[in-house]
């Protein structure tokens, strides 16, 4: 649930644009974040309790939600260590589609098929599309974040780059713990305040997250996945999902051949084209990008036992095409300098290790892929 993606970068959101990242290699996951004393921040947080009084937070909220908060710099250097980027398509959904992440969501679909069917026939989205924002937003929930919202929050909304987007999150958390869904402990998320399984922001919970087992609370930070996949869905619902059509697909494939398009789009040329539909806009309301929503609609396919895009992506602008690149991955990680997998997307492990070869090798230390390098590595 990415309202701005320039500002939210835990899942899917830290592979559209703005979140550095290290290529299809893991990314380090956040360790929970030590807050540390900063009298400026004490006195915003008190003025800030007037203002949050005024809008019907009470005394007993404010005073249980910030008894354990603090200032959070590590919170502020991820938000200013966001390196201005957007990946190639083919990269986004090397990454978005790799195998990992569709076994995985074939597994999750297995797992909890009775939970999946019940809420695609409650909202009447596709379970495959649920599990595929699931997949997307925190790696079926192993990546849900764990820094504490309130502190998050307030950190940002004092440091003030965005102060009033971060100040109205803020207010709508406390709204959350005030209503009881859950307590300010319980509360984590990513550094941004994206919250569980579908990355919810606080005040796109108070306005679609919903009680999915019964038991009287929208409970997204469980272990329990029901509620927040429940809550993706009735937000993909409320954003107009049209049940039984598809998001699009690539030109030539059954679904795109399914009705009128809305359009034909091709992010990357030369590479394949889409048909989209109106569902492919609804994913759209989750992260305002194409590469997301083409993202989620082909993880959903891959998860529902489709095959990989039948169109190949040209060269990239080194020259090199996906398989040229694999294979640059299989002879650097050959030959001692591990890339962390061969995935075609070069990241920050492939070029620490075209970097460590360079060096060995004499050359000049770039880091970055080329012809030149490949034709060197098969020469042996
Ligand atoms: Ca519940």
């Amino acid at each position: 649930m990415i309202a701005d993606r320039r500002f939210v970068c835990l899942g899917l959101a830290a592979l559209v644009a703005g979140c550095g990242g290290g290529g299809a290699a893991p990314v380090a996951a956040p360790k929970r974040m030590a807050s540390v004393p900063n009298a400026g921040y004490d006195a915003w947080v008190a003025a800030f309790k007037g203002r949050a009084a005024a809008k019907g937070i009470s005394q007993g909220t404010l005073n249980s939600a910030f008894r354990g908060a603090g200032y959070l710099p590590g919170v502020i250097e991820r938000d200013r260590n966001q390196t201005e980027f957007t990946r190639t398509l083919e990269d986004y959904l090397a990454i978005a589609a790799s195998d990992e992440r569709v076994a995985t969501g074939k597994e999750m679909l297995r797992k909890h098929a009775g939970l999946l069917g019940r809420i695609e026939s409650t909202y009447g989205v596709d379970k495959e599309i649920v599990t595929a924002i699931w997949g997307l937003e925190s790696r079926y929930g192993a990546r849900r974040g764990d820094v504490p919202v309130i502190s998050a929050l307030s950190t940002l909304a004092y440091d003030g780059r965005r102060g009033s987007f971060f100040e109205s999150q803020l207010i709508a958390a406390l709204k959350i713990l005030q209503n009881g869904d859950t307590s300010a402990g319980n509360m984590v998320g990513s550094w941004a305040g994206a919250m569980g399984h579908t990355q919810f922001i606080p005040t796109s919970y108070l306005a679609y997250a919903v009680d999915f087992t019964g038991d009287g609370r929208r409970d997204i930070w469980s272990e329990n996945p029901a509620d927040a996949l429940a809550s993706a869905a009735a937000y993909l619902k409320r954003s107009g999902w049209v049940t039984g059509q598809p998001w699009g697909g690539e030109v030539g494939s059954a679904a795109a051949r399914s009705g009128t398009p809305l359009a034909i789009i091709q992010p990357q040329k030369p590479g394949p084209q889409f048909a989209i539909f109106k569902n492919f806009n609804v994913i759209k309301r989750y992260n305002n990008s194409d590469s997301y929503a083409l993202g989620v609609g082909h993880l959903a396919d891959r998860i529902g036992g489709g095959g990989p895009l039948k169109t190949p992506f040209g060269p990239d602008a080194t020259g090199l095409t996906l398989a040229d690149r694999k294979e640059l991955q299989t002879r650097l990680t050959a030959k001692g300098f591990d890339t962390q997998g061969a995935d075609g997307v070069i990241g920050n492990n492939s070029k620490a290790a075209i970097s460590a070869y360079q060096r060995s090798a004499g050359l000049p230390v770039t880091g970055e892929p080329s012809a030149e390098l490949l034709q060197r590595l098969r020469q042996g």
